[in-house]
């Protein structure tokens, strides 16, 4: 008897290699769902990033180029527009886009890339063993602010999202989160009106998905979606930033 399929067809039949309770593996599922809802398994192009997801080319069962730490962007840029009927996302972390990444993203937003960036914002460096990132909380502890994070110090959190909503050629922008099933299911819409919107060639789209990093932030799997809601939220607030009206 044929095995039943219980993933979908864009995800290979594979274990995670990442931690119990990690965001990455619920996104990368979802982005699969959408893909075969879509049906554009065989013409879509993921980028890859450096850090704990450097490496979903293994899930992923359509083509993934990896690009250098934070450059996915500019990656992107050049296969969108030698391949413009090619749906093409970045999927980046917020050590590789709000870091080390951060005018590859600025400049594709500002040029209106008919692209589409998935954003993993799960305030810290994960792969790298839990330094602080652009998007460390305040008072979060890392390996790099064992104190917590001082703002006095070490700067304030920048909220991504609402930086690239600014820029003119960014057309949609939401930000969701994973940390319960209702949540999920409404970051599968986003991401699916997101790639909708550049199969309508209409600009830059982005999905920021507020995720857990239980091993880094030193708590249980269901601590952490819980410390999702008691922190990541207050601070980075769900919902549409732009975009909201287009019908795709
Ligand atoms: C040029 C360069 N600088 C630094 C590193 C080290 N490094 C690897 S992953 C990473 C940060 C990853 O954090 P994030 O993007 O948030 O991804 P996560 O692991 O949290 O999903 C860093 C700094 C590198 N690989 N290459
Ligand atoms: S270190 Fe954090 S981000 Fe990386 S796989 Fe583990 S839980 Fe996920
Ligand atoms: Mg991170």
């Amino acid at each position: 008897m044929a095995k039943e399929r219980l993933h979908p067809k864009s995800i290979k039949d594979k274990v995670w290699h990442y931690c119990p309770g990690c965001s990455h593996g619920i996104v990368h599922r979802i982005i699969g769902e959408v893909i075969d809802e879509l049906d554009i398994q065989g013409s879509v192009i993921g980028i890859a990033p450096v850090g704990c997801s450097y490496n979903n080319y293994e899930y992923f069962d359509f083509d993934v180029i990896q690009a250098a730490h934070g450059r996915a962007p500019a990656v992107a840029t050049g296969v969108k527009r030698v391949l413009p009927n090619h749906i093409v996302f970045t999927y980046q972390g917020d050590g590789d886009l709000a870091a080390i990444g951060t005018a590859e993203i600025i400049h594709v937003a500002a040029r209106g890339e008919k692209l589409t960036t998935i954003f993993i914002n799960n305030a810290i460096y994960g792969m790298t063993s839990g330094q602080m990132a652009p998007t460390t909380l305040p008072q979060q502890i890392t390996t790099t602010t064992p104190t917590g994070r001082d703002t006095a110090y070490h700067g304030y959190p920048i909220r991504i999202s609402e930086m690239l909503a600014l820029q003119e050629g960014t057309v949609f922008v939401e930000r969701v989160s994973t940390h319960d099933v209702k949540h999920i299911r409404q970051a599968k819409k986003a991401i699916k009106k997101a790639f909708k919107i550049q199969q309508a060639g209409l600009g830059f789209s982005l999905v920021e998905v507020l995720s857990t990093c239980p091993t880094n932030w030193q708590l249980s799997p269901v601590d952490s979606q819980q410390w999702i809601v008691d922190n990541m939220i207050p601070y980075y607030g769900l919902g549409n930033l732009k975009g909201k009206d287009i019908k795709v």
